[in-house]
């Protein structure tokens, strides 16, 4: 919070006014943002990381496809920004189910 003296100009109480007037406005930081990535590898199936896509990041199927696509040629994408908590829950959701398939898709988070 910031303070700011004040001082009235023209009261005829004999006195000088001085205060301190409190600026409330709240202070709104915006929460960072991170970036959730999946990384390509030369053994988890095409499909399956579509699926992934179109699962847990409500991608359609064709942008899904092009994304993995673009991973499978480039190394990685960035595939969504989140919240801290949003984006943790994405990493786990996507690396629960690739080792329940035991696929070694990776994916991981970066603060933008
Ligand atoms: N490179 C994999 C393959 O040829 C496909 C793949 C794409 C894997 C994207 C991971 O994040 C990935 N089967």
């Amino acid at each position: 919070m910031q303070a700011y003296w004040i001082m009235s100009a023209n009261s005829d109480d004999g006195e000088d006014d001085f205060g301190v007037a409190l600026d409330t406005r709240p202070k709104t930081k915006r929460p960072p943002l991170y970036k959730v990535m999946i990384l390509n590898d030369d053994y988890t199936p095409m499909e399956f990381v579509i699926m992934i896509l179109e699962r847990f990041f409500g991608m359609t199927h064709q942008e899904s496809f092009d994304l993995m696509l673009t991973v499978h040629k480039k190394g990685l994408a960035v595939v969504g920004v989140f919240s801290h908590e949003i984006a943790e829950t994405k990493v786990t959701q996507v690396i629960d189910m690739a080792q329940k398939h035991s696929h070694p898709l990776q994916c991981t988070l970066e603060k933008e």
